[in-house]
């Protein structure tokens, strides 16, 4: 229907264009040609002189009613420490530009009409002036130097990358094919290694997960800076060109496939500090959601954003991310909660190349692992210390392991075993119970049997490292005590455990 009435429009205007020309070329048969001409020379004139006029006006009006919408004036201001070099560069050459985009025009507009077409005025003919020519070409190549030297100081500034030593925080953003994908270094601060051919559902970045400086990386939905820091973002993209842009921070930066680039830059203001200047803008003022007048205004719903800024395919316009600046302690906190996507995801799974195999990993990495490991089980114990109901004052052993049907522990678990040693010693007049789960499976006297002689094997162990034996009893509760369903293998996994349970009384 739409396009119907638009042919119709196009069609009816066509036609009267049409007839319009027919009247003048009737109108000129009966004044005859010379006198029509100079009428319409003069009508013409000054058509030129109004429409310059309400361009002029218009343009200007047009600015100064959306100045608060657009960046890098009022509440626009950049939130970044390079940003107000940028917006001085664009500000100085609008300026200029400006002046001479006046100028021009306004004589354009008026030449129009002053020397518009009349009977016996002739075109002034000038074949050349060199004065003239050396006026209009040295004064905007002067400028031009003037602009480009300017341009070329604040570029170098923007784009200087961190310097060695430097205290900076590094974050790294993959575009793809529509989103944003976000990879933080973790506690190290140091960003794992990643290679295309590792990219797979369950690993989207690519990453090397025997490289250890992968296993504390976590991957946040939205970005989270510190106010006043230096932050480095190295920008790569998965598929096409996409553009790492944050608008409010005047950083814009291609994401090119296979060439990594980078950005640096510092943000100055926390959201909230933004979100401050905008409340004192009137258009701000206005509701966020116009189909509810009572809803959270403009300012309170004002986000900082990461957008994409390279067309690049149908679904472009939704790569959208919240980046949030906050005060330092509320970044540490943010921090602090962040688990890495090793451990959510990867640990365990068949993804993970140690998920059987410790031994063959590199030093560094059996190094790193038991670290986590020894962090994971001081938490547990901390916790199951501060409880007070005794289902909770359990510490679940979960990598110390046996070989198969037998009670022999295996390899790994001297370094959970180690870290209940220095527990015991922190805890010197704590009583422990060492109890041993199986599953349902196989007849129950010998599972009693196996549960019993696998706690007692853990009891020797620390026994025989200098735990005193006197904290300690050894018990094997057999199938008696589940967790999980024994009806499926991973609930059954689940039930066969090793716990080291806190007493509240004396050991009998
Ligand atoms: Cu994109």
């Amino acid at each position: 229907m739409t396009g119907l009435i638009i042919f119709l429009c196009l069609f009816l205007a066509t036609v009267v264009i049409v007839q319009i020309g027919k009247v003048t070329e009737l109108s000129a048969k009966i004044n005859g040609e010379e006198k029509t001409q100079i009428k319409s020379n003069k009508a013409n004139g000054r058509l030129w002189i109004i429409f310059g006029f309400f361009f002029f006006l218009l343009t200007s009006w047009s600015a100064f009613y959306f100045r608060n919408w657009m960046l890098g004036y009022g509440p626009h201001d950049s939130a970044s420490l390079h940003g107000t070099a940028l917006d001085n560069i664009f500000n100085v050459t609008l300026i200029i530009t400006g002046i001479v985009f006046v100028l021009t025009h306004v004589l354009l507009f008026y030449f129009a009409w002053k020397y518009s077409g009349r009977p016996g005025r002739k075109v002034y003919f000038q074949a050349h002036d060199t004065k003239l020519e050396i006026i209009w070409t040295a004064i905007p190549a002067v400028v031009m130097t003037f602009l480009v030297m300017g341009g070329l100081d604040a570029w170098n500034e923007v784009m200087a990358d961190v310097e060695p030593g430097e205290d900076y925080i590094e974050i790294e953003a993959t575009g793809m094919q529509f989103a944003w994908m976000i990879r933080y270094p973790g506690p190290d601060g140091k960003i794992g290694s990643k290679y295309y051919t590792n990219i797979s559902s369950s690993n989207p970045m690519g990453q090397d997960w025997t490289d250890v400086k992968n296993l504390d990386d976590f991957h946040p939905t939205e970005i989270v800076l510190p106010k006043g820091k230096k932050v480095r973002v190295r920008i790569t993209s998965r598929d096409v060109l996409h553009n790492f842009d944050l608008p409010h921070f005047r950083v814009k930066m291609d994401a090119v496939p296979g060439i990594p680039t980078h950005f640096v830059f510092t943000p100055i203001l926390t959201t909230e500090e933004y979100k401050a200047k905008l409340k004192e803008t009137p258009e701000y003022q206005q509701p966020s959601d116009k189909n509810e007048p009572e809803g959270p205004k403009l300012w309170e719903t004002f986000e900082y954003e990461l957008a994409c800024a390279e067309l690049c395919g149908s679904g472009h316009y939704s790569m959208k991310r919240i980046v949030k600046i906050v005060e330092e302690d509320e970044y540490n906190a943010w921090l602090a909660k962040q688990q890495s996507y090793y451990e959510s995801s990867i640990k365990g799974t068949a993804d993970d190349p140690y998920n059987t195999d410790f031994s063959s990993m590199s030093k560094e990495m059996q190094e790193a692992l038991v670290g986590m490991r020894k962090t994971e089980f001081d938490n547990k114990a901390a916790a199951a210390m501060a409880a007070t109901a005794a289902e909770e004052k359990i510490i679940r052993l979960d990598y110390v392991n046996f070989v198969s049907g037998g009670s022999t522990l295996d390899d790994l678990s001297k370094y959970e075993l180690g870290n209940v040693i220095d527990f015991m010693k922190k805890n010197p007049s704590v009583m422990l119970e060492l109890a041993g789960h199986t599953d349902s499976q196989g007849e129950l006297k010998s599972n009693m049997t196996l549960s019993q002689s696998r706690a007692e094997a853990v009891y020797n162990f620390l026994v025989a490292k200098g735990a005193s034996s006197v904290n300690l009893r050894a018990v094997g509760y057999g199938p008696n005590r589940p967790v999980d369903t024994n009806d499926t293998a991973e609930g059954r996994k689940n039930n066969r455990r090793t716990e080291l349970q806190i007493l509240t009384a004396e050991v009998q």
